[in-house]
């Protein structure tokens, strides 16, 4: 039997994030699959009272919202607390990054653009190119801030993997399935660098694989 369950819908970034956090522990997991209509009934409010996704079950104990998921995985499975940093300051640069894909990276990459294509606004069902043009220079500037940031390596504190990398990537990953994502990487070498060696990890091809899309 896996260790957890992961509830989430195919494709999400935080979905990923918390499944690749899970492959990053050696924590065993199937994914419950939530569809979109499932998401606004009240058998998925008893897993989030936000009806988002993810939540995460570990026997009798439930925790919704990605980076508090994370944190328990990384807490409680394989040697605890090695995706985060040990230090005070690293430990506030950790979350200072954390919270700006949470509300800046993920906005700008996913809500404001990505979801275009997932879910077409345009005439005859194709993406709306205004919105997606619209989007688009707030992500050049996200990958400048990004760029500058991995110029020194692939990861964002510390030297090693943390959360906030397993979020991140997971994130810019759109930028593989959007007919911008090549040119805008090209744009900023640093960041496609971080993205082709932290793709290479087993755990993040596994996350992919548990939420395909
Ligand atoms: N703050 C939440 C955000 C999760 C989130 O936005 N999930 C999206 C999927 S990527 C979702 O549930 N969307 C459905 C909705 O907002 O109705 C977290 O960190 O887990």
């Amino acid at each position: 039997m896996p260790d957890i369950t992961i509830y989430g819908i195919p494709r999400s970034n935080y979905v990923r994030a918390c499944c690749m956090t899970a492959l990053e522990k050696g924590a065993t997991f199937d994914r419950a699959h939530v569809s979109f209509r499932h998401l606004f009934t009240d058998k998925h409010r008893a897993v989030h009272p936000f009806l988002k996704v993810p939540s995460m079950r570990h026997g009798d104990v439930l925790v919704w919202e990605s980076t508090a998921i994370m944190r328990y995985l990384d807490g409680t499975f394989g040697e605890p607390g090695v995706l985060e940093p040990s230090g005070f300051a690293e430990r506030i640069e950790h979350e200072q990054w954390l919270s700006a894909v949470n509300h800046s990276i993920d906005l700008d990459f996913v809500r404001k653009y990505a979801l275009e294509y997932t879910f077409p606004k345009g005439p005859d069902g194709t993406p709306d190119k205004a919105r997606i043009d619209k989007a688009l220079p707030n992500m050049r500037r996200d990958l400048g801030i990004l760029d500058g940031r991995l110029s020194g390596g692939v990861y964002l504190v510390g030297g090693q993997l943390t959360l906030a990398d397993i979020l991140l990537h997971n994130t810019l990953d759109v930028l593989n399935r959007t007919d911008e994502g090549a040119g805008l990487l090209a744009e900023a070498p640093n960041v496609a660098r971080a993205m082709t060696t932290i793709a290479a990890r087993p755990s993040f091809q596994g996350a992919a694989a548990a939420a395909p899309g």
